[in-house]
């Protein structure tokens, strides 16, 4: 066995890709893995096991791997202990209780007696009784969304990212039971690595920062630089630089990513032109 970092990544699926992405925009260099089981990362310590989502929990916990990335959602139905690190911002979705259209579920008590099909029972189970509620849990490995109009369950407990799927088979969503993404966990176990692990996290957390910021650069006249500034959410003071034309001052800075519509309007009626956002590739504060 070498000394290197054990990192599980579900081997393909709707996690896969965006796991590699993140994993090389933290610089590492990973060759083609198609029908490997184990690839090692050309320029980091560390082996990617490559394993269905369900399966990585458990190999976590048992220290198989030191650190895997998995749905939160397998996590709780799995029970395991493991210790969720960071949240890493994808395969965002959530589990739901969903319907039929022709029916009606306007209370959360109406659920009592009904039968539910899902591929949750543990989270769904939990739910039931969080929220004192009695119906017959029908476990199923997969395509729950047909249950209903084939007659074995009155709702289905599954999860929608989009809606698309429940729309296409006539149900619609009605109380949420639980939100996930995909998160970063690690076994006890990946102590005797720690140095490795801190460099892997201290990368994802700059890349996962950088993500959510944007680098907004702009003209401004001169006398509206006050206003300017308290239209910006910057995360430092602002960058003020003095252009050829004196009436004018370019104005630069690092922005929440999700804030640049809200206040684009503003920058605009404070006399802002050339406005310009861009990406960044990496974020170390
Ligand atoms: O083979 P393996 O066991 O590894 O994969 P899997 O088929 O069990 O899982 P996979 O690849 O489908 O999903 C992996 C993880 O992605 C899940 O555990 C969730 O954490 C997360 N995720 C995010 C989703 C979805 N979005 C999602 N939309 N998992 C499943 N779905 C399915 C859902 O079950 C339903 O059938 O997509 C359908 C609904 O999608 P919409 O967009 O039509 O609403
Ligand atoms: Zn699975």
């Amino acid at each position: 066995m070498n000394g290197n970092l054990k990192l599980a990544v579900q081997k393909k699926g709707r996690l896969t890709e965006k796991s590699l992405e993140l994993l090389r925009h933290c610089g590492m260099e990973i060759e083609n893995y198609s029908e490997r089981l184990v690839v090692t990362v050309r320029n980091f310590p560390m082996d990617i096991l490559f394993l269905r989502d369900d399966d990585i929990p458990e190999y976590v916990q048992d220290g198989v791997a030191d650190i895997g990335i998995v749905g939160e959602n397998v996590i709780y139905e799995k029970q395991s202990k493991t210790d969720t690190m960071e949240k890493l911002g994808f395969g965002k979705c959530s589990l739901q209780l969903a319907y039929p259209e022709n029916k009606e579920l306007k209370t959360l008590g109406d659920v009592n007696g009904k039968i539910i099909a899902t591929t949750y029972p543990k989270i769904l189970k939990d739910f039931l009784n969080k929220n004192n509620l009695d119906a017959k849990i029908i476990e199923l490995s997969g395509s729950v969304e047909i249950a209903p109009s084939l007659g074995i369950a009155d709702l289905i407990c599954d999860i929608v990212s989009t809606g698309n799927t429940l729309m296409m088979n006539k149900l619609k969503k009605s109380f949420k039971v639980f939100d996930s993404e995909a998160v970063m966990i690690s076994s006890s176990n990946a102590n005797s690595k720690n140095e490795i692990l801190n460099d892997l996290l201290g990368r994802i957390r700059s890349v996962l920062k950088a993500r959510s910021s944007k680098y907004l650069m702009m003209n401004i006249p001169k006398n509206s630089l006050d206003e300017i500034i308290r239209i910006i959410p910057s995360l430092k003071s602002p960058t003020v630089l003095h252009l050829a034309d004196e009436h004018l001052l370019a104005v630069h800075a690092v922005i929440p990513s999700d804030t640049f519509w809200q206040i684009f309007g503003e920058l605009k009626s404070a006399g802002a032109s050339g406005i310009l956002l861009l990406p960044i590739e990496n974020m170390i504060l």
